[in-house]
């Protein structure tokens, strides 16, 4: 979230699109409530589904799956065409002024660069065209034809309300309806709130349905605003906490990245990432990244990482793939080329798309390691379970095994929420049985491969040998130790910018007083502040609110330095002064920032000086273009679903995400709408939280079976009643499920087509307390986002029919 859950109660506005907070995120849709009773505030739900946020919605717009970019670009087009923008935030605060460089080009869908053999872009002309004097060149009257504004203006000037309605089958009225209400947020007073979750991110375009709204946004002046804001509903209860720490394949603590084949060296790492200002008097804050970077390596490997062995460099893996996620993962299993697998607190023969493909990847490995409180369906993926999981033991060979963990509830520690606050717990009971926390399984795991180095040598040992493991019990590292250690701390005397020097050993109390000279050690340097000599900020519980504003800066600590708002310089106009006395943030008092919020900005950096709000990027202010920093385009394009029960109607030619990457085998096993005529998704239920709650009974009596939701003119069509066993089934696989009617999901015309949706919730499986059942991704294809790899979970193909109820569940008279 740019702002956080408390602040949803300013807005005057809330969109809940690609999400169903409702009943993903019942606790935080209080503050929707809230908004609702005390701010007048009006609520607009854009789902393919009459879902239970859309129950208490003022206004619902049905939208088909997978096509959120064409209705977005046309709220864009809307507020252009009908001068509701926010003119003086436009011009000083984002890039609408900018000139492109001569030579980018759009073009039949595609973008300038594009090669068609490797899904892939050349991105040169991605840019601005830079002047003389090394900064970006500015037109500000906006009218210069390679002027992004003008740019803009034209790369969504097909998406006219009829073009909206043929592609998603929105009704033209109500998309009508719903960009007045969004138009009303340009004014400085009001502010729009987007709510959104996995119905934007599981796409094969998911980073650019998110950018649509971020275009959006930016043309109304909604960001670092009260009561505004891009705002991602997280997952799994420190899903951010993941991200931030960066456990993912091509990331390091802070969003900092893992080098690549092309960087053999430090020098040639970090020119790439410090960032110069595009713009005169610009910060471009990842200037310090080498302060950050330096202070990581110092974390992991302490006295090894020297100046002339450039901060132990050459112990950072270099990809020779852009990453090593998850579906690649798989893909390598599969074709045998990745043996072994340590799994941690995930279910992947569920969760991943493609349960056949999953299947055959962990049957050709030689081992699985799962770490889990509970039984689960990958640890169990070799067992037969009659057609639930219809495979053959005895060809299994992969060696299975099952480490029992701690639940969260037995452990103390931080767990990081969407509004990026780091939160403490503390232990509620003692572990059952023989189970371990994940910290211990893991410590045991490095003693003893570090140990079998030290004996054995290797290749290139040193990595492993030399990290730095100086906890007081070493194969129990404790949850506080390690909270000090991502904060940051002193290794020799440190003077920071206010002159004051901070001896050795100390913990640092910011990301300011980080060095590149290795002085200072820190694990995740957004996290730096959340355990400081003042002792363990993430454990504050006062909900002071000075000023009613949703801050309350003393509960908990909220990355980074304890910002509750990011970009909350935009909220003044650029004297200085709030755009909206009533929605006040911070404001410049003649010497300094001061206000509610910790500013995002130069403290004391005075307005005149011309600095702009987004001091993180090199041109200081939100980009509307975003050079090359998207692999499929500056600009949000409407793609089809690479399973679409129709053909793109604003690029006839073009299937799928062109710079997607897909594998061969993927690619082949995807179907066509004339076998697979049904728009499917998949999502969630409040009474389970994804496949562990099915061991619960209470959960198990509340949901206690899988169903498919159909409307009901397809249930007509097809000869299907209320209550029937249906088969639905994909290019890729069958299940089995009863079949909910119901009047929340209607057809929907599509160019001339009518669409039928078939929505499938994703708790169930083949152990637990509920019935056995399938996951959806018994029939999902297996593509990512091109940007992310998250898998087009919520957007494919099936077929449905009535049919007998699987084995066990037939009725003997
Ligand atoms: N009770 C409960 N709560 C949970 C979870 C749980 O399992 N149980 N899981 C947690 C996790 S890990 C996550 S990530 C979050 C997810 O939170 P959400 O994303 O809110 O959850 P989903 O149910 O996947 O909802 C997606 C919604 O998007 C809609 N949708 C699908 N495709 C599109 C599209 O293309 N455009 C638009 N506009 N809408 C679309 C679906 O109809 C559905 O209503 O929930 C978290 N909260
Ligand atoms: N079709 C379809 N597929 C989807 C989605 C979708 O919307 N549609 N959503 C996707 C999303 S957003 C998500 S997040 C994934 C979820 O996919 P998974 O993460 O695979 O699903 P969970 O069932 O939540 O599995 C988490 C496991 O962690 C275990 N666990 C809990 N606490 C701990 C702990 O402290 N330590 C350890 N070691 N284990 C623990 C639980 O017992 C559980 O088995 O599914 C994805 N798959
Ligand atoms: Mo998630």
């Amino acid at each position: 979230m740019t702002n956080l859950w408390m602040d949803i109660k300013h807005a005057d506005v809330i969109t809940v699109m690609g999400g169903n907070a409702a009943e993903a995120h019942p606790c935080g849709f209080k503050w929707v409530v809230e908004a609702k009773a005390h701010n007048n505030a009006k609520l607009i739900v854009i789902d393919p589904r009459f879902t239970r946020t859309a129950s208490v919605a003022d206004l619902y717009c049905p939208i088909r799956q997978g096509t959120d970019i064409a209705f977005l670009s046309g709220v864009a087009k809307y507020l252009i065409d009908n001068d509701k923008l926010q003119h003086r935030y436009l011009a000083a605060y984002t890039n609408a002024a900018f000139v492109v460089k001569e030579g980018y080009a759009f073009d039949e869908g595609l973008f300038s660069g594009y090669s068609e053999d490797k899904r892939d872009y050349d991105k040169t002309t991605w840019d601005y065209e830079i002047g003389p004097d090394g900064y970006a060149v500015v037109d500000e009257t906006m009218q210069h034809p390679r002027s992004v504004m003008q740019l803009l203006k034209k790369h969504i000037s097909i998406y006219t309300p009829e073009m909206v309605e043929r592609i998603c089958g929105s009704p033209k009225e109500t998309f009508l309806k719903v960009c007045q209400m969004i138009a009303e947020t340009s004014s400085p007073e009001k502010t729009m709130t987007s709510l959104y979750a996995l119905g934007w991110t599981q796409h094969a375009k998911g980073s650019q349905n998110i950018r649509s709204m971020c275009i959006v946004q930016t043309l109304l002046g909604n960001i670092g605003m009260l009561g505004g804001g891009m705002n991602a509903l997280r997952g799994h209860s420190n899903i951010q906490g993941l991200t931030d720490i960066g456990l993912m394949s091509n990331l390091i603590p802070g969003y900092l990245n893992i080098p690549i084949e092309k960087e053999p060296t430090y020098s040639d790492y970090i020119a790439k990432r410090q960032f110069k200002p595009l713009r005169p008097g610009q910060m471009s804050y990842w200037q310090n990244y080498n302060k950050f970077f330096v202070s990581f390596q110092k974390a992991m490997w302490g006295d090894k990482a020297q100046k002339e062995n450039d901060w132990a460099y050459d112990y950072l893996p270099k990809l020779d793939v852009p990453t090593y996620d998850i579906v690649r993962g798989f893909e390598l299993a599969k074709q045998g080329k990745m043996s072994g697998y340590v799994i941690q607190g995930f279910n992947p023969l569920l969760s991943f798309p493609n349960r056949a493909k999953m299947t055959e990847a962990f049957s050709k490995m030689k081992f699985v390691v799962v770490m889990d409180p509970l039984q689960t369906e990958t640890a169990r993926f070799w067992e037969n379970h009659g057609e639930y999981n219809d495979v053959d033991p005895s060809k299994i060979q992969t060696e299975v095994f099952e480490l029992p963990t701690t639940l969260f509830a037995e452990e103390e520690g931080s767990l990081s929420n969407s509004s990026r606050w780091l939160q403490w717990h503390w232990q509620a009971q003692e572990a059952p049985g023989e189970c371990r926390s994940d910290i211990e399984i893991m410590s045991a795991l490095f003693l003893r491969i570090r140990a079998m180095y030290k004996r054995d040598g290797g290749a290139f040992p040193d990595p492993i040998v030399n990290l730095k493991w100086d906890y007081a019990i070493s194969h129990s590292p404790t949850a506080i130790e390690l909270a000090r250690e991502l904060n940051g701390y002193t290794l020799a005397p440190v003077t920071d910018a206010s002159g004051t020097t901070i001896p050795a050993g100390k913990q640092v109390d910011g990301f300011a007083q980080l060095k590149d000279d290795g002085t200072t050690a820190c694990g995740c340097w957004i996290y730096s502040g959340c355990y400081t000599e003042k002792g363990n900020m993430m454990a504050r519980r006062d909900n002071t609110d000075p000023g009613d504003r949703g801050i309350a800066p003393n509960w908990a600590f909220a990355w980074p330095a304890n910002r509750r708002v990011l970009y909350n310089r935009a909220s003044c106009d650029p004297e200085g002064k709030p755009w909206s006395e009533k929605k006040k943030l911070i404001e410049w008092n003649g010497k300094q920032w001061v206000g509610f919020d910790v500013p995002d900005y130069g403290a004391t950096v005075a307005p005149d000086k011309g600095m702009g709000p987004f001091i993180l990027n090199q041109e200081g202010v939100a980009r509307l273009w975003t050079r090359g920093l998207m692999r499929d385009g500056p600009f949000p394009t409407h793609y089809e679903p690479f399973e679409s029960p129709v053909a793109n109607a604003a690029f006839p030619k073009i299937k799928g995400s062109p710079a997607a990457r897909i594998f061969k085998g993927d690619l082949a096993d995807l179907g066509t709408s004339a076998e697979f005529p049904y728009a499917a998704t998949s999502y969630r239920l409040t009474e389970h939280f994804h496949s562990w709650t099915k061991h619960s009974k209470i959960n198990a009596i509340l949901q206690p079976e899988m169903f498919v939701e159909i409307s009901e003119q397809l249930a007509k069509e097809k000869g299907i009643a209320k209550g029937d066993w249906v088969r639905v089934w994909s290019k890729r696989g069958s299940l089995k499920a009863k079949a909910v009617v119901t009047k929340r999901i209607k057809p929907l015309v599509c160019d001339g087509k009518t669409v039928h949706v078939v929505g499938l919730p994703q708790h169930w499986g083949f152990i637990g307390e509920t019935k056995k059942g399938w996951h959806p991704n018994t029939l999902t294809p297996v593509v990512g986002d091109a940007n992310t790899e998250t898998p087009e979970f919520k957007a494919w193909l099936v077929n449905i029919e009535p049919t007998s109820p699987p084995a066990d569940r037939q009725r003997t008279v």
